[in-house]
């Protein structure tokens, strides 16, 4: 079924209106059934009655990534198992990753979010769309699959990787639109003109929706020049039903955030403050048509602002720019959020390790390559080689099991990484986006 696309042209008064119920309803049903929520409105004193406008979103507190991993696994659940029906968690690499529930209804509403953003982009029934995103627990492939459903275009759920097969499918069946990382996009076409294939002649290509890692506008610019396609923008994350949280319309200037399924705020990262649009901070977002589990107030980590400006294209929902970069030191690679620490942690319990190590990135055809150097204990370089490997085979595969890397791993004798007496750097990101 289309999606309804009115709702992209309401008038600011109609936006917020919507909000405000949508936002009361949800108060009441974090209030009544999230065991977290239950627990920080009683600690802060706040009743749901008090929440009159939508100014009032701003006297709650925060909700952080920890405490969905302290509240883990069904602490910000508002309906009883029997009303799930999907499961994903987000691609982060700790040990217990944040679980995110679907009714059927959220299901459905995500879907309709993905269907409206690519009828938005030009996507139509006749369109076959190659989705190369993974599969299974992360939301760029169920999420995005049952919304390309939902337009009623043909679906190639290719997932990620294997790039033999997937130029084999693109060719087979004509794909005209694929969904895509930029870093695979790029890789794609080396592979293409390794094997003597003309991206933009010898495939039907006409539009790419990229996302899931940041870019810059000049990466886009590439992709679209060497397939000769239109690349759209494309933003969300696991916690807020994964991608179809804001799209890029036909202007490519900012993405619209679907203002009545979530509301945004840009706060100064630091003090917590919300800025005005316009102003760069980090975005903030409160679900307001989720069932199973809404989120208020949620610290995405993203830096972003709201454009003040109304789009040329004439929708209401407002726009956040390219993502600029993330308040933590979260890295991702290869589509997988990481975070330094859960690297080290898996790193320092080991045996035979030594004082410091250094995660490097680079790209490697287009590809991110990831790393890790590591010291190992005075005297481990004048034993035998074979206590060497063993000791580098240990990290390898604790690394595997742990945060499912398989990074390169060079050992290193003690004290020959650089020290220094302030923040340590021990990341080195080379690659250019
Ligand atoms: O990456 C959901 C998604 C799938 C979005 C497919 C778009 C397409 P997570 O694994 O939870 O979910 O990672 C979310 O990825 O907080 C951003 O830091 C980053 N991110 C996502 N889209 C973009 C983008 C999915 N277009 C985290 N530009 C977010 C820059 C992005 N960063």
């Amino acid at each position: 079924m289309a999606p309804d696309c009115k709702i992209e042209y309401l008038s600011r008064e109609e936006i917020e209106k919507l909000q405000l119920v949508r936002l009361k309803k949800t108060v009441e049903r974090v209030f009544e059934k999230s065991p977290f929520y239950k627990k920080m409105f009683k600690e802060i004193g706040f009743k749901p009655s008090r929440l009159k406008s939508l100014k009032d979103l701003s006297s709650l507190p925060f909700t952080q990534r920890k405490d969905l991993r302290n509240n883990f696994p069904y602490g910000f659940l508002t309906v009883s198992l029997q009303k799930v029906v999907r499961l994903h968690t987000s691609t982060g690499t700790t040990g217990k990753p944040k679980a995110v529930f679907f009714t059927q209804k959220d299901l459905d509403q995500a879907s309709e979010l993905i269907a409206r953003s690519m009828k938005m982009t030009g996507a139509k029934r006749e369109d076959i769309f190659q989705n190369m995103m993974s599969y299974g627990l992360f939301t760029g492939g169920l999420i995005f699959h049952y919304g390309a459903e939902k337009l009623g275009l043909l679906v190639i759920p290719s997932g990620a990787g294997n790039t033999e097969r997937q130029l084999e499918l693109m060719r087979d069946f004509r794909t005209t639109i694929v969904h895509i990382t930029p870093s695979y996009a790029l890789y794609l076409a080396d592979v293409m003109e390794e094997k003597g294939l003309n991206p933009k002649v010898d495939f039907s290509l006409r539009l790419a929706y990229l996302g899931a890692e940041p870019y810059s506008e000049e990466t886009r610019k590439k992709i679209e020049k060497i397939f000769n396609l239109n690349a759209y923008n494309s933003y969300g994350l696991s916690e807020m039903n994964g991608p179809g949280v804001a799209f890029e319309c036909e202007e490519k200037e900012g993405m619209h955030l679907w203002e009545d399924n979530f509301i945004p705020e840009i706060i100064n990262p630091s003090t917590g403050e919300v800025l005005e649009d316009g102003e760069e901070g980090e975005l903030v977002l409160t679900s307001i048509n989720r069932e199973a589990m809404p989120i208020l107030r949620y610290r995405t980590g993203d830096l972003t602002f709201l454009y003040p400006q109304k789009c040329r294209c004439g929708r209401t929902h407002r726009r956040i720019s390219r993502i600029k970069g993330r308040t933590d030191d979260m890295l991702i690679v290869r589509g997988v959020n990481i975070f330094p620490s859960e690297i080290e942690r898996v790193i320092m319990g080991l045996p035979g390790i030594g004082r410091n190590y250094q995660i490097i990135l680079e790209r490697e055809r287009s590809l991110d390559k990831l790393k890790i150097k590591v010291e190992v204990e005075k005297g481990l370089f004048n034993g035998s080689l074979e206590h060497l490997k063993g000791v580098e085979n240990r990290i390898k595969a604790r690394l595997k099991a742990e945060l499912m890397l398989t990074p390169e791993v060079e050992l290193v004798e003690p004290g020959s990484l650089p020290t220094t007496t302030g923040k340590a750097k021990r990341v080195i990101d080379k690659r250019v986006i």
